[in-house]
C-alpha cells in the first residue's frame, strides 16, 4: 500500500457525523421525542437562553408550538420545513431556528438571526428568473459561470466556485466569480483527498453547510452520554479539526458549500470563501439549497442537449460509411474501402482490422506486430467485450512505448469472426494546473498522517500518456459499427452460400 493510499483511508475513516460537539456561534437542544424535555445540550445555553434548560419542558423553553411544528414534516430527511424563518427569543439576541426528528430525539439548533430572512415572494421570485437564466444559457461552461455570479448574490462570499468532481474524485474549479483583490482558483484542480468519501456521502444527504469561524473551540454535547449522538443532519455541527486546519492553511476565515446532486449522486459542490468571519442563516441555506437543485437539473439537460447533438454527428457519418460498406465483400475489402472514413468518424488517428493474423491499417496506429501484441491481450481479457481507455499504457504497459502514437484505443472485438476492430489515438500531452501540489495533500510524517497541505499555490503537473477521452456517443457509435460489420459478414455468407447451392 502507498502512503498516499493509507492516507486516504484514514481520512475516509474519521467518524464526521459524530463529534460530540457543534460550532459555539449557535446552540443545540436535544429533546426526548416522547417527553419533549430537554435531555441535552450544546453552546452557551445558560448565558444566550436560560440557566434553567436542562429536563425543561422543549414548548415551554423555545416559546413555540413544538407538537404542531412535529406534525409538519414536510422537509427534506428529518427537517422540519415549517420551522424554517421561525425566531427565538435569547437573553439578548435572536435565533433562527431549525428543527429535526429522529425516532428517539427532537433536535432544535439555534443560530444568531442577525439579519431578517426576505419575504417568500421575494425569494421565489429571484429564484424564477434564475432558473429561466439557467435554463438559456448556451453549454454547461456557460452554465457554471452564470451559476458562479448567481451564488456569489445570494451568498455575499467573497469568492464563489463551482466546482466538479472528476472520474478519480478529484475535482476541478469549473467557474468562479471573486472580488478581484483575490486569487483565481479558476480550472485549478484539487485532489480526491480534500473531500473524503464519508463527507461525500453526508454532502448528499445533507445539502449545504456552513462554517461562520475557521478557528474556534467547539462547544462540547453535555451532559456526558451524549458523545455519539448522530449529527448528521444539524447545521451546527462541528467540523472535522483536518478541515478547519486546511481552512487556516488556505487563508480563509469563513466557508459554505452547497451540495450539486445530479441523479442521485453528488456532481458538484459550490465553494464559497470569505477572507472574514461570515455565516449562510437558514434561510439563505434553503434558498441555496433550491437553486442548486435548479442547476442540477440544468447541468443534466446541457448534458443531454450535447449528447444528442453529437449523436446526431454520428449518424449522418455512419449512414455514409453503411452505404459504402453495403457494396464492399470481405471485411478486408470493407475495411480497406472505408477504414478512412471509420478512422474520421470517431476523430481517431489511427483504424486496424485485425483478422486472422493480418492487420489492415488507416492513418497513424503502432506497429504490426504491436497491434497483434495488443489483439492477443486484448483476447486474453477473455470477456469478448470492448475496450476503451485513453490511457492504454495503464492498462497494459507494453504501449508505453508507442504512447505517442497511441494513448487512446477503442477496440471492437468481432464475435464470430475472430476480428477485431481498433481505433487508435495519440498522445495529448496536458498540463493540469493544481491548486498546491496534490502528492504532498498530506504530511509525509507517519505521526502525522491527518495533515492537510500547507500550500496552494499554483502547482502545474504534466501529464503524458493520455490521449483525449472517448466519449459515450462514440462508443455508443463503436458499437453500432461492430453490428455493422456483423450484418455485411451475415450477408456475405448469405450471398457465398447462395452460389454454392
Ligand atoms: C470537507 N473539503 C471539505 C469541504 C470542502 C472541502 C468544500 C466541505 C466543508 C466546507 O464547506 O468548507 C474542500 N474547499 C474544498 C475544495 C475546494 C474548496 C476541494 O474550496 C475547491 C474549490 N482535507 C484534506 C485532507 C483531509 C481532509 C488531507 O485536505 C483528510 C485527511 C478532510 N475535508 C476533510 C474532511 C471534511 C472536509 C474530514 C469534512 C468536514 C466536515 O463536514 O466535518
Amino acid at each position: 500500500m502507498t502512503d498516499t493510499a493509507l492516507d486516504l483511508t484514514a481520512c475516509d475513516r474519521e467518524p464526521i457525523h459524530i463529534p460530540g460537539a457543534i460550532q459555539p456561534h449557535g446552540l443545540l437542544l436535544v429533546a426526548d421525542a416522547e417527553s419533549l424535555r430537554v435531555v441535552a445540550g450544546a453552546g452557551d445555553i445558560e448565558t444566550r437562553l436560560t440557566p434553567d434548560w436542562l429536563g425543561a419542558d422543549l414548548a415551554t423553553l423555545i416559546g413555540q408550538d413544538v407538537t404542531a411544528l412535529l406534525a409538519e414534516r414536510s422537509g427534506r430527511g428529518s427537517m422540519i420545513g415549517a420551522a424554517v424563518g421561525t425566531l427565538v427569543a435569547g437573553t439578548s439576541e435572536q435565533f433562527h431556528m431549525v428543527l429535526h426528528a429522529s425516532e428517539e430525539h427532537v433536535l432544535v439548533e439555534l443560530e444568531p438571526a442577525t439579519t431578517a430572512p426576505s419575504s417568500a415572494a421575494t425569494v421565489l421570485g429571484w429564484l424564477d428568473s434564475m432558473a429561466t437564466a439557467f435554463e438559456r444559457s448556451g453549454n454547461l461552461q456557460a452554465l457554471c459561470e452564470q451559476a458562479a455570479v448567481a451564488f456569489r448574490t445570494l451568498t455575499g462570499f467573497d469568492r464563489v466556485m463551482v466546482y466538479r468532481f472528476l472520474d478519480d474524485e478529484s475535482g476541478r474549479v469549473m467557474a468562479e466569480d471573486r472580488d478581484p483583490a483575490l486569487h483565481s482558483f479558476l480550472n485549478h484542480h484539487f485532489p480526491a483527498t480534500d473531500i473524503p468519501k464519508q463527507a461525500r456521502a453526508l454532502y448528499v444527504r445533507n445539502r449545504t453547510r456552513a462554517i461562520p469561524h475557521a478557528v474556534y473551540t467547539p462547544a462540547i454535547l453535555r451532559p456526558a452520554g451524549f458523545e455519539r449522538l448522530d449529527l448528521s443532519d444539524v447545521a451546527l455541527r462541528s467540523v472535522s479539526p483536518i478541515h478547519l486546519r486546511y481552512m487556516t492553511n488556505m487563508g480563509v476565515a469563513a466557508s459554505a458549500s452547497i451540495s450539486i446532486v445530479k441523479d442521485g449522486l453528488l456532481w458538484g459542490m459550490i465553494a464559497c470563501h470569505s477572507m472574514t468571519p461570515r455565516t449562510l442563516a437558514p434561510d439563505i441555506r434553503a434558498t441555496a439549497s433550491t437553486l442548486a437543485s435548479s442547476l442540477a437539473r440544468q447541468i443534466r439537460a446541457k448534458e443531454e442537449a450535447e449528447g444528442y447533438r453529437e449523436r446526431l454527428r454520428l449518424r449522418s457519418v455512419e449512414d455514409v460509411v453503411v452505404l459504402k460498406m453495403a457494396t464492399e465483400g470481405s471485411a478486408q475489402r470493407t475495411a480497406a474501402a472505408v477504414g478512412d472514413d471509420l478512422r474520421r468518424m470517431l476523430a481517431s488517428d489511427g483504424f486496424a482490422l485485425v483478422q486472422h493474423g493480418a492487420v489492415q491499417r488507416d492513418g497513424q496506429c503502432p506497429d504490426d506486430r504491436d497491434v497483434l501484441d495488443l489483439v492477443e491481450w486484448i483476447r486474453s481479457r477473455g470477456t469478448g467485450d470492448i475496450v476503451a481507455t485513453h490511457a492504454l499504457s495503464t492498462l497494459y504497459p507494453p504501449a508505453e512505448r508507442y504512447r505517442s502514437t497511441a494513448s487512446g484505443l477503442l477496440a471492437m472485438p468481432l464475435i464470430d469472426e475472430g476480428a477485431v476492430l481498433l481505433w487508435f489515438r495519440a498522445e495529448r500531452i496536458t498540463e493540469i494546473e493544481w491548486a498546491g501540489n496534490p502528492h504532498k495533500a498530506t504530511s509525509g510524517d507517519p505521526a502525522e498522517q491527518l495533515t492537510p497541505r500547507t500550500s496552494f499555490a499554483s502547482w502545474t503537473e504534466e501529464v503524458r500518456g493520455e490521449s483525449r477521452r472517448w466519449s459515450l456517443e462514440e462508443i455508443e457509435a463503436g458499437y453500432r459499427l461492430r453490428r455493422m460489420f456483423h450484418d455485411s459478414y451475415a450477408s456475405n455468407r448469405m450471398r457465398a452460400l447462395n452460389r454454392e447451392l
